[in-house]
């Protein structure tokens, strides 16, 4: 995918604040420190359009960010926040779950986890929401270069297994060597254009 142009367009708390343009949105959801600025960052080669952030669950708000004028990426807030105060979180919770449940442009959503991890209830959870609400998700196991070819494999189907997938479905991702870029951006552009 070429990239013209990558803007920041708004962050949002709530509904109201969501941004009034009227283009397709690819969102990006997952744990807090999963790798989703990262990963964004990468897909539109910018180095810091999108702050990414060594201290879990900065990332409060909803951000939105227009890509050469034609569709919206959404950088969702982590959930699975640790030292963060029950009532702050279920806030949070409430941001994501508004914008997922509303959003009639949203057409698509890129599900980030460490590939070190094993899902956990936070993954199960979105995963059969999304299902149910019928809204496309693709999951991508981040962190790729941190574990070696062999233990990428094993991880790959261990979590596929988990969420009841098909390991092809699953695409390892490095925000350090690219891999697995080409592959998302596969599964984005299909989104996009309307594919199933
Ligand atoms: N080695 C490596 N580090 C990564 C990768 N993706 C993210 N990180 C690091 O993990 C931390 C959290 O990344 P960030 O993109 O802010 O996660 P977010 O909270 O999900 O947006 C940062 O220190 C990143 O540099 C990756 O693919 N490989
Ligand atoms: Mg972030």
């Amino acid at each position: 995918m070429k990239i013209i142009s990558a803007e920041f367009i708004t962050s949002a708390a709530k509904q109201s604040q969501f941004p009034i343009e009227n283009f397709p949105e690819i969102a990006f959801a997952g744990r807090s420190n999963a790798g989703k600025s990262s990963m964004i960052n990468v897909l539109l080669n910018r180095r810091r359009l999108v702050k990414t952030s060594s201290t879990p669950g900065k990332t409060r708000l909803i951000n939105f960010f227009l890509i050469n004028k034609e569709f919206i990426f959404v950088d969702l807030p982590g959930y699975g926040y640790a030292n963060v105060p029950k009532a702050v979180r279920i806030g949070w919770k409430e941001t994501v779950e508004t914008y997922l449940l509303n959003r009639a442009l949203l057409k698509g959503v890129v599900l980030i986890m460490d590939i070190r991890r094993v899902p956990e209830k936070e993954e199960h959870d979105l995963i059969g929401w999304l299902k149910h609400f019928g809204i496309g998700c693709r999951l991508a196991v981040s962190k790729a270069d941190k574990v070696s070819k062999s233990e990428l494999i094993r991880q790959r189907s261990r979590i596929a297994e988990a969420l009841l997938m098909e390991k092809e479905a699953v695409i390892p991702f490095s925000a350090k060597t690219r891999q697995g870029s080409d592959a998302v951006w596969e599964w984005i552009k299909g989104r996009i254009h309307g594919a199933v």
